[in-house]
């Protein structure tokens, strides 16, 4: 597998090489990322945005490659260096699935990877978790993919296109008439009015893993993280995390590393508790975010071990505060999660 990309590069670079005016990938970027692989293996540090970022590369144990420190590549810069004793590249993503898949599908393709750890924040629906604590899910799916049904239908009419596999009434439906707050009143008796915008049933997402056929789709609806990685992350429980934001503002009890279920993520950012109790009682899920289900399916399908540490930032709308608690708590969020990244990252190179 590696010795073919290492032929497929060689290739390329030889085509480039015949015409680097037309060609897709400059040939000086071909040849640094050949000097940069060979070095490799990498572990792929993913990472959203740059204020989570930021946090990793002021880590006194961040230190970044002499002979290539990053490579610019498609609107993507590429950090290389060591994270203590691992060697690592470090990619922010952008917000959102497509950003995140993209820029994890790149890593991939690029470099040698031997394993993908992806941080950040979240919004958080379990109510027995409090801002600050990083959640680690033992598997992540995407709920952002919808097949949203006619009015009129209900759960025993089949949807279009069922019957030939492309949609599922296995995983369920939210109904948005269940949420309804006007009444409707005639004849004395008042019942909840329905509307028309019916219901949404969740789909998995169609996959084609490198060990498949190409064009011959798989699902998936869950996404299991690497079994070696979540096992040795338990390790992490216990870990000391930062409390306050500065000297007056502290959180209720200090933040905690836990290793919870499931978590999901959409391109939606949930800020709101009927929506945030949903997903958790249909889906049991704890973090709720934007891309970490984007990274988990492109490592599923190029059969990279993936784990995901999440802090909690918010409540997705859960809280009594007037705002979201985002604007408080997201850096002493984002510096637990890198704190628990180095710490995880530490662990594997023992
Ligand atoms: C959703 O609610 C409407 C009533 O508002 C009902 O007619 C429909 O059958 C429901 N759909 C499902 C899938 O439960
Ligand atoms: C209307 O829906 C709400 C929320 O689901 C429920 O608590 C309430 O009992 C319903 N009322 C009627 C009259 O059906
Ligand atoms: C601490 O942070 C809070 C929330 O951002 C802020 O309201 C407060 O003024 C800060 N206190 C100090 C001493 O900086
Ligand atoms: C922004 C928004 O629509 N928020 C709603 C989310 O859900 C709660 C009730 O659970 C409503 O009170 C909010 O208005």
């Amino acid at each position: 597998m590696g010795d073919l990309k290492v032929v497929l590069i060689g290739l390329i670079v030889l085509f480039a090489i015949v015409d680097d005016s037309e060609a897709a990938i400059s040939v000086k970027a071909f040849r640094r990322i050949i000097g940069i692989n060979r070095n490799g293996p990498y572990l792929g540090l993913v990472v959203p945005n740059s204020f989570e970022m930021s946090h990793l590369l002021q880590s006194s144990l961040f230190v970044e490659d002499e002979r290539f420190p990053q490579l610019d590549f498609e609107g993507r810069r590429f950090r290389i260096g060591r994270l203590g004793k691992e060697k690592v590249i470090v990619v922010m993503t952008g917000l959102s699935m497509l950003n995140a898949g993209v820029s994890t599908q790149l890593l991939l393709t690029l470099f040698k990877i031997k394993g993908v750890v992806h941080f950040g924040i979240a919004g958080n629906a379990d109510p027995n978790l409090q801002i600050g604590d990083v959640t680690i899910p033992r598997r992540w799916t995407h709920t952002g993919l919808w097949y949203w049904q006619r009015f009129g239908d209900g759960p025993n009419d089949e949807l279009a296109l069922e019957s030939s596999g492309d949609y599922t009434r296995i995983i369920g439906y939210l109904n948005v008439s269940d949420y309804t707050t006007m009444m409707k009143v005639e004849n004395g008796v008042s019942f909840n009015s329905s509307n028309y915008l019916n219901s949404v049933w969740y789909q998995s997402e169609e996959i084609f893993p490198v060990e498949g056929t190409p064009e011959v789709r798989q699902h998936a609806f869950w996404v299991p993280v690497d079994s070696h990685y979540f096992a040795l992350s338990e390790k992490l429980e216990g870990m000391r995390l930062e409390g306050c934001v500065n000297a007056t503002t502290c959180l209720p009890r200090r933040p905690k590393v836990v290793r919870v279920g499931s978590g999901c993520s959409a391109n939606v950012f949930v800020d709101n508790a009927s929506y945030r109790q949903f997903l958790r009682s249909k889906f049991g899920v704890t973090p709720i975010d934007m891309e970490t289900a984007a990274v988990a399916l492109v490592c599923r399908q190029q059969g990279t071990p993936f784990i995901a540490l999440r802090s909690l930032s918010d409540l997705a709308g859960g809280g009594s505060a007037q705002s979201n608690e985002a604007n408080i708590y997201a850096p002493l969020a984002a510096q637990n999660a890198v704190d628990a990244v180095v710490h995880f990252v530490q662990l594997l190179s023992h």
